[in-house]
């Protein structure tokens, strides 16, 4: 079994709910036990502004399928979910990312690991943070991580992130 953490987000239809049931889904696959789940995050866009905002959270897996097998899986949930590729970084039912994948290195185009952006996106380090605070990115703890954007945030304040009530 490796451990895996996925970022989650839904900015259209019901996006409480849309999560949810990704989850659900995760937990229900045989060789998938989703042991972890941080608090649920409303977010401000990000790359592409004029959208709503989403809600994200960061689920820690327990898993025997390889990362490609992983990648599939969640894909077949975005189908589900009635995911459409309209405009890229734009309003999806349902994102489900690899983030990180037990000590899993890839630059393949189709499966990048560690998630090529993780690190410059507050939506996922802080809930990343909630559930997993003395992991490594690399060589970089996720408290530096988030010290490093705050720093860039007060210059060009942007991204607001508010736990959901
Ligand atoms: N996902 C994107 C683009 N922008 N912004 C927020 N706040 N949350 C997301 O999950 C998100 C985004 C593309 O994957
Ligand atoms: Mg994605
Ligand atoms: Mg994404």
């Amino acid at each position: 079994m490796s451990s895996a953490y996925l970022g989650i987000g839904s900015n259209l239809g019901a996006k409480r709910h849309n999560i949810d049931i990704a989850i659900a889904l995760l937990d229900g696959h045989s060789e998938i036990l989703v042991s972890k789940v941080s608090s649920y995050y409303e977010t401000e866009p990000v790359d592409y502004l004029n959208q709503d905002w989403f809600i994200n959270c960061v689920v820690e897996i327990e898993t025997a399928l390889s990362p490609y097998r992983l990648l599939d899986f969640c894909q077949e949930i975005e189908a589900k979910l009635k995911r459409e590729r309209l405009v890229r970084f734009g309003p999806r039912t349902i994102d489900i990312d690899i983030l990180l994948y037990e000590g899993y290195c890839s630059k393949d185009e189709a499966l990048t690991i560690p998630h090529p952006r993780m690190t410059e996106r507050s939506f996922v380090l802080i809930p990343l943070y909630e559930i997993a605070g003395e992991i490594k990115i690399g060589e970089s703890s996720i408290e530096k991580l988030l010290a490093g954007l705050a720093n860039l945030e007060d210059q060009n304040p942007r991204s607001v992130i508010k736990l959901c009530q």
